[in-house]
This record gives C-alpha cells, sequence and structure tokens, in this order.
C-alpha cells in the first residue's frame, strides 16, 4: 500500500510527462495534484442498484477516483461518516427521500450534486430521476474533479430532447467527409464482434450528454435495412444502450424497390406503406427502443417522395405514423436546393418548407443545417428557423470540418455554433434566438434537438488530430445546453485534455476562442461562400467551372466581375434577405446596416466600396486574408510556448499541423488574390504580391499545396 502511494505521488510529481495517443479524449482521470486533493475526499460508496446503467456509472466513477485519487472509494456497507458519496435515483437509493432534494426541477434526464448532512455526517450526493441521469451526473462530477474545481452544489438538466451524432460513414468503412481514417463501425465483424472501441465511443458521448446516434451515411444503402444489417445494428444498439444512446437508421427512400422489388416507392400507395410497416416491426422485434429514421429526400441524387409528385409532408408523414405507436421519430432533413439557375440555392429550403407549416406529424422534425447554404465557414442562420413555428425544427451542424481546413488546421467551431444559436431570428419579435427555437421553448414544439455530423474515425485520437476533438466535445455541451458559452466549454474541455494549470489553459483558450475566425479570413472573409476546389473542398478553387450545374460552380456564389464582387440577396437581387424577419431582414437588406462579416453574401459591392476601416473593399480583401495568415503564425508561437505542459506525441503532432495550416493559410491568400485581381484590375498595396502566377494556383494537384 506504501509502495503504491508512493508510486502514486511519484505519478502526481512528473507533470506532463507520460505518452499520450489522445485515445482518451477529455476522459483522461490523471492524477490530482497535492494541493486539490483535500476537497474530494470520499471515504466510502453508497450506489446501490443493478441495472446495467448503474452498473457503467458505478464502473466509471471507479476508474476515474482510481485514476485520479489513487484507489477507488470501498463499497461495502459502512456505518455513516464524513465523506460518504451517495449515487441513486429514488428508487435505487430510498435513503435519498429524507434529503429534500429537488429532483422535480430535473426532469427525466437531468441530475444534481449536492452537499448534504447524511446520519450526522457531510455527504455529497449525486442524484436523478432515472439512471441516465445518475450517469450524466457521474460525468459530471468527475469533470469537476479534472477540472480541479470544487465540488459545489449543481443541477442540470438538458435543453434538448435528441441530442445526436450522424454519422457519415458508409457500409465499406469509408467515411463521407471523414478526416479521422476508417469508420468505427466495423460492419464486416459485425455482430459477432463489438469491439471495446464501442463501449469507449459510448462513453465518451455520455459523458457530454450525447443520447442518440446513426451510424450510417445519408446517403444511404438500401442494404442498411435488410435482415442481415438489422441484427448487426442490433449488436450496436445493445453496447450502447446502457449508455443511454439511441440507435437511429439513415433511410434510401427507394429502399423498398431496392430490397423487396416493388414498383414504387410512392408514400401513398398501399404497399409501400405495407412495406415499411413490416420493415419497421421487424426493426422493433431486434432494437425495442430504436430511435427512428433521418432521411435525405430528393437531395443532391437521392430518391425522394417528389419522383412520385408527393412532397415532402407526405414521405415524412407516412412513415412517422407507423414509427409512432413503437415510439419512433422521422428526422427528415431539410438539405435541399433546387436545379433551377434562377432560384437563389440559399432560397429553396424555404421555397419547398415553409408552405408545408402545420402538415407534418407531431413526431416528425425537420433537420435543418445551421446555414442556407452549406457548412460554411461563416454563414448567416437558415431563414427556415423563423419560418415554420408550427413544425419541430432540430438543428444540424457539421462537426467535421468538409470546409474549414479538415484534418489540420486548427478551427474550434464552439464560436460558430455559439453564433448560430444566438442569432436573433425575429420569430416573434426580438430574443427569439436560433436556441430558443431548437430547444423548443419558443413555439412549444414537440420535439426538440441537435444534430452534428460527427468527426470520428478510427486513428488513434479519433478525430485526426486532438484539437478537433474539442469539436465533438463542444457539439455534445451546447446540445445540452444551446446557451452555454463557447469559452467556458473551451476551457472545459482544455483544463481535461491537457491540464488545468491556469499557465497553459488561458493562452491555449484565447488560441481557440479566435481560431475560426483565423480560417474565415484566410479562407472566406467579408461572406465568400463555396469557393473551396471542387468535390473535395480542400484548399482554394474561386475559379472552379466543373460540373453540370450552375449552383456548384464558385462563380456563382461570388460573383466577381469588373464592377466588383458579391451576391445581390436583397430585393434588387434574389431576395433572400426577404426570408428574414424583423431587425434580421432590415439588415440584412441595407448594405450600410449588412454586418461587414455578411457584406458579400448579401451585396454585390463596388471594388472601391468603402468599408468601416476606411480602407477599399479590395484592400480589405486583401488585409483580411493577410491577417488570416499572420494569425496561424500567431498560433504557432502560442502553442510553441506550451511545450512544458504538453506530452511529446501530442505537442509535435499539433505544431506540424499548425505548421501545414500555416502554408496553407498563405495558398488560400495568394491563390484567392491571384484570382480575384484579374477582375478588380487594382495593384497590391504595401509590396505584396502572390508568389506564383494564378495558373499554378488553378493546376494544383489534389492534397497538395504550393511549394514555399
Ligand atoms: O456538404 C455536402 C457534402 C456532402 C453531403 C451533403 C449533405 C452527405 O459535401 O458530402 O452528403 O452536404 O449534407 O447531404
Amino acid at each position: 500500500m506504501r509502495l503504491l502511494s508512493f508510486v502514486f505521488a511519484l505519478l502526481c510529481l512528473g507533470a506532463p510527462v507520460r505518452a499520450e495517443s489522445g485515445y482518451d479524449l477529455w476522459l483522461r482521470y490523471t492524477p490530482v495534484e497535492a494541493q486539490y486533493r483535500a476537497q474530494y475526499a470520499t471515504t466510502w460508496l453508497l450506489a446501490p442498484g443493478d441495472s446495467p446503467t448503474l452498473r457503467v456509472a458505478v464502473q466509471e466513477l471507479n476508474r476515474g477516483l482510481a485514476g485520479m485519487l489513487g484507489s477507488a472509494p470501498p463499497t461495502e456497507n459502512r456505518a455513516a461518516m464524513d465523506g460518504t458519496l451517495l449515487v441513486g435515483t429514488p428508487a435505487s437509493l430510498p435513503a435519498l427521500d429524507r434529503l429534500n432534494l429537488p429532483l422535480k426541477e430535473l426532469g427525466a434526464q437531468g441530475y444534481l450534486i449536492r452537499n448534504v448532512t447524511y446520519g450526522g455526517h457531510k455527504a455529497l450526493v449525486i442524484a436523478a430521476n432515472s439512471d441516465i441521469g445518475v450517469l450524466y451526473g457521474v460525468f459530471a462530477y468527475l469533470r469537476r474533479v479534472q477540472m480541479r474545481q470544487p465540488m459545489t452544489d449543481l443541477v442540470s438538466a438538458p435543453k434538448t430532447q435528441l441530442r445526436i451524432l450522424n454519422h457519415w460513414d458508409n457500409l465499406d468503412g469509408t467515411v463521407e467527409r471523414g478526416y479521422a481514417g476508417q469508420s468505427i463501425f466495423n460492419w464486416h465483424v459485425l455482430p459477432g464482434y463489438v469491439s471495446p472501441r464501442i463501449t469507449d465511443y459510448a462513453r465518451a458521448n455520455a459523458s457530454i450528454g450525447i443520447n442518440g446516434m446513426v451510424p450510417n451515411n445519408v446517403n444511404a444503402r438500401a442494404d442498411s435495412l435488410s435482415p442481415e444489417y438489422i441484427e448487426k445494428t442490433k449488436a450496436l444498439a445493445d453496447a450502447l444502450r446502457p449508455y443511454g444512446i439511441r440507435v437511429y437508421l439513415s433511410v434510401r427512400w427507394s429502399a423498398p424497390i431496392e430490397i423487396s422489388h416493388l414498383k414504387t416507392a410512392d408514400p401513398l400507395d398501399p404497399a409501400v406503406k405495407a412495406w415499411w410497416a413490416a420493415k419497421i416491426a421487424e426493426i422493433y422485434k431486434s432494437i425495442p427502443d430504436f430511435g427512428g429514421f433521418l432521411v435525405k429526400a430528393n437531395s443532391e441524387g437521392q430518391p425522394g417522395p417528389q419522383d412520385y409528385h408527393r412532397n415532402h409532408a407526405d414521405g415524412a408523414n407516412m412513415i412517422a405514423d407507423l414509427l409512432r405507436p413503437h415510439g419512433g421519430v422521422v428526422m427528415w432533413r431539410a438539405f435541399v436546393y433546387a436545379n433551377d439557375p434562377k432560384i437563389d440555392r440559399a432560397n429553396t429550403a424555404v421555397n419547398e418548407f415553409a408552405p408545408l407549416d402545420g402538415q407534418f406529424r407531431d413526431n416528425v422534425v425537420l433537420q435543418i443545417k445551421n446555414g442556407p447554404l452549406d457548412f460554411q465557414p461563416r454563414e448567416p442562420f437558415s431563414p427556415l428557423f423563423a419560418t415554420m413555428p408550427k413544425t419541430s425544427l432540430m438543428m444540424e451542424f457539421q462537426i467535421t470540418k468538409e470546409y474549414l481546413g479538415q484534418q489540420t488546421h486548427l478551427a474550434y467551431l464552439g464560436p460558430l455554433f455559439e453564433e448560430v444559436l444566438k442569432s436573433d431570428t425575429y420569430e416573434h419579435g426580438p430574443g427569439s434566438t436560433v436556441a430558443k427555437i431548437i430547444d423548443g421553448s419558443m413555439d412549444h414544439h414537440a420535439i426538440s434537438g441537435m444534430a452534428g455530423v460527427a468527426n470520428i474515425g478510427n486513428d488513434a485520437d479519433w478525430s485526426g488530430s486532438v484539437f478537433n476533438q474539442a469539436n465533438w466535445y463542444v457539439f455534445g455541451r451546447m446540445a445540452w445546453d444551446p446557451e452555454m458559452s463557447a469559452r467556458a466549454v473551451a476551457t472545459e474541455w482544455t483544463r481535461q485534455t491537457f491540464t488545468a494549470d491556469p499557465a497553459f489553459v488561458a493562452p491555449v483558450v484565447d488560441m481557440m476562442m479566435s481560431s475560426r475566425e483565423t480560417v474565415v479570413n484566410y479562407m472566406t472573409p467579408l461572406g465568400l461562400e463555396l469557393i473551396m476546389a471542387h468535390s473535395h473542398h480542400m484548399g482554394p478553387g474561386p475559379w472552379d467551372m466543373i460540373g453540370p450545374r450552375e449552383d456548384w460552380k464558385a462563380p456563382y456564389y461570388h460573383r466577381a466581375d469588373e464592377t466588383g464582387i458579391g451576391f445581390d440577396r436583397t430585393i434588387t437581387g434574389s431576395d433572400n434577405a426577404g426570408q428574414y424577419k424583423g431587425a434580421a431582414k432590415a439588415a440584412f437588406e441595407d448594405v450600410t446596416k449588412t454586418p461587414e462579416e455578411y457584406l458579400l453574401y448579401f451585396h454585390h459591392v463596388s471594388w472601391d466600396y468603402k468599408t468601416r476601416s476606411g480602407r477599399t473593399l479590395w484592400n480589405e480583401l486583401i488585409a483580411r486574408y493577410q491577417r488570416g495568415v499572420e494569425d496561424v503564425a500567431g498560433m504557432q508561437q502560442v502553442w510553441a510556448a506550451q511545450k512544458p505542459y504538453v506530452d511529446v506525441e501530442r505537442f509535435d503532432k499539433t505544431a506540424s499541423f499548425l505548421a501545414i495550416q500555416h502554408r496553407e493559410a498563405i495558398w488560400w491568400r495568394d491563390a484567392c488574390l491571384a484570382y480575384f485581381a484579374q477582375f478588380s484590375k487594382r495593384p497590391f498595396p504595401g509590396g505584396y504580391q502572390p508568389k506564383y502566377p494564378l495558373e499554378y494556383y488553378e493546376k494544383m494537384p489534389m492534397f497538395a499545396s504550393p511549394q514555399p
């Protein structure tokens, strides 16, 4: 025992030496330093109950406390004494009854942590109304120990119902828009073998409150609904269930044709309806708590009800009616754009969905991307959020950084999520924030929720880089509470993922907080959109003209010509501003009131347009691109100073990635400015010149960047 304590003391002394692959994410449970230990003194653990969820809650507590305090507290029955930790629900731990706890406030999934007197002694309670609430409470407790924070009283309940990861994982193991290796779902070996990684995935998700997942790509194959795949999915569901995570499936609308050779997939056809009824019954027989379906229909070539002259509500309602008796929901995606060059792509979702408001069943929820276009580094919020009060609406964020530098660039998405959630839609006057719409409180929606397109893969560190893990983390935390601050979450994550030492936390959190703006500056400043390279979206491509559709070409979005640059979405243009409400509409309509970060999104302005800095538009564009590059150099400096606090593995990988980011920020700046200069026909100020001629950038091979 003494030897153990000695080893433990040594571990505490030697700060960041242990090599870390990043596999442990934010659940590292490293030894608590001496100065913080007293506040977590736990003499014994009273946590009876034997449900699978309570069992994993106690396991996690033991694992966490053994790691952080050197030993797990004993659980054999003891007389009351100071430092008792009581964990459970009123059902599992009747002793809670006497403690007068405000359990009503917690709802079905919330928890509380409270300092109480138990049998005349000081004790700490982690309690909830349900087993899953207890598990969330345990993770909150461990989070605080990891952060070295005092164990003050706390009450927390999720503000949204559905907190769901969408995996765009294909059945062959590839991941659409995935930058962290192959899929973690190995369909080949399922159901015979469920990797322990799936349990670690479940732990990580439960630790941040995620309660649902869709394992297959929205560009779905019908195979996922075959009996063989239902058996595989059941094995996954069984492994995730103790952690409170329900499984949903993406479905392909034409599955009845592809699997059972029906002649049609028309939602109003009785044979089609019967097919879905049988399929749904078959799924629930294997997976009684199956969550429901996620549908991408009539979008980017996917089949859907419109193929049969039916609308989205016809399709969604048909399957919703069949799912209802089983308690399932339909998450119907609103990501659609018309194949008509005369219609602004940004207008399409409102055009197609707003007329259907009030027609969807109450177990249908529309899943709306945060912006009207497509997960850009910055877009205004989707006007659809303000347009469908009678329909449940949920958010779809992209955690994987398809358009924000993919694996390597450091971009913490907390500020992006926060900016969208705080945006005022003016749906019912000022204060109608997107957060209040998707948490259901504004319009009393039956279903509330947030989906995040996962950035998870088989890489050792799960997300391709250590800092990408923060985006998974912040998604979960903001799904739980859409009003949480991005900075608070970054601070939590940093303290758990690296160290609670303020000398490290302060500069690293600052760096994270400005990182997304930095990416905006060197990629798409001032409201530019979709000027990424064709199809893979890595690197610049403002010249991209490949493809059969106008709205797949970059010039459609930036509209640079000799008179100026930007997309006129005001009343004189596509009238997209007209889809907004109140002060948002007024601001977007008027170039002098539009926030400058959306300038070129809503307006086509001349190269000499005077921006708020006093510079001309052309010079401001250059200044922003420059600033983006300089700020990456600043991030490199901040990180270099953190070497003493971080293990070699994670330090070096991050440093190398920042060097790649710097090189590619220069590429973005030079390629875009070389391209736009041919329209602006204005000189570069201050002796700046892109290093290479435009043709060099245009011919860049895939996955290469300019030689420095
Ligand atoms: O952003 C685009 C992506 C596609 C994706 C699509 C969607 C799954 O480039 O890869 O397809 O959005 O959200 O459906």
